[in-house]
């Protein structure tokens, strides 16, 4: 059996590929493979995984109806036209669980580093700026028993609302489409409307899927309602927020800060006004980049290619 893989996995995973003597081709090229690229290699496989933001929609299925899995190197599967995979009968692997403890370490650390400054105090060393001590400049804002307003509280949601409790003793809100009794009962969290949410929070954190209906959410409306003294913090979808207003938000004051895993587009633009305003910090996607979840997200990857093959039901397969 023959897989293509459209990027990099972690070396675990290539060798249980090895052990269940499915052969690997890989894309070695430092872009990102084009829909026409990947439409020709996997032309004479078995099956694909899937790394990084390639869109499995209607024309790649239809051109690959052979396939007998697609594996996502991922938990979000906001890249794959997921009817068009039922209706072609191809199964598609996610990642989910794993990688909730990273993801939401990064929230966490976001949410730190706006609260302090950090990444534009550190661009100041660099730029040669660190002069005199001045107790007024550079003031962050502290954490302790603010609100975390959590936007989608599923698995990562649930990790970054324990840490702030754990870290600062923030009361959590929420919103979801549906209510999460199980995190109602295991944490406190308390269920409001999304007006409710934008109001109250004081650190508004992002943890929902890219659908229809959250795209584009966080607009300029929707920061004006907010708390001036309010950090935003996204590491769930670059889609969600509006990135031309979030600027405007911030240039005007209307929220404290924002802090970002997630861009619109990825990778972003090194001009972009966020990488050099006072209180954003960005990352590059790093939301599961830990040595920990990696592996594990490799081993699923091989638990789906191998059932998948097999004709077997994956262990974790995305319903839609
Ligand atoms: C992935 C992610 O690393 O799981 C997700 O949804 O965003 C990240 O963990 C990314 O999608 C690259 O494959």
């Amino acid at each position: 059996m023959k897989v293509f893989i459209s990027g990099n996995i972690a070396p675990v995973g290539l060798k249980q590929l090895e052990e269940n003597n499915i052969s690997v081709t890989q894309w070695r090229e430092d872009r990102q493979i084009t829909a026409e690229e990947l439409i020709e290699a996997c032309k004479d496989e078995d099956a694909l995984i899937s790394v990084g933001p390639n869109k499995i929609n209607a024309a790649f299925l239809e051109a690959c109806s052979h396939l007998k899995v697609i594996a996502l190197h991922s938990v979000g599967y906001d890249q794959v036209d997921v009817a068009a995979a039922k209706r072609l009968n191809i199964p598609i692997g996610n990642t989910p669980g794993v990688l909730s403890g990273a993801t939401a370490d990064t929230a966490f650390l976001l949410m730190l580093a706006v609260s302090r400054k950090a990444f534009f105090s550190h661009q100041k060393i660099i730029k040669g700026e660190w002069k005199n001590y001045e107790p007024t400049q550079e003031l962050g804002i502290e954490l302790n028993g603010k609100t975390l307003g959590v936007f989608g509280l599923g698995k990562i949601g649930l990790e970054m609302a324990k840490k702030c409790m754990g870290a600062y003793k923030m009361p959590v809100i929420y919103h979801n489409r549906s209510r999460n009794e199980e995190a109602e009962a295991e944490i406190g969290a308390k269920y409001v409307s999304f007006e409710e949410l934008i109001a109250q929070s004081d650190v508004l954190s992002v943890h929902t899927a890219l659908t229809p209906e959250t795209k584009g959410k966080f607009t300029l409306e929707v920061f004006e309602q907010m708390k001036p003294s309010s950090i935003f913090i996204n590491t769930a979808r670059g889609g969600i927020h509006n990135e031309t207003d979030l600027i405007k938000a911030l240039d005007r004051k209307l929220i404290w800060g924002a802090g970002l895993d997630v861009t619109n587009p990825e990778p972003m633009d090194k001009s972009n006004p966020l990488l050099f305003m006072e209180n954003a910090a960005v990352l590059p996607h790093i939301g599961s980049a830990t040595e920990e979840t990696r592996d594990a997200m490799a081993k699923i990857i091989v638990q789906n290619i191998v059932a998948g093959l097999k004709g077997e039901k994956l262990p974790y397969e995305v319903r839609g």
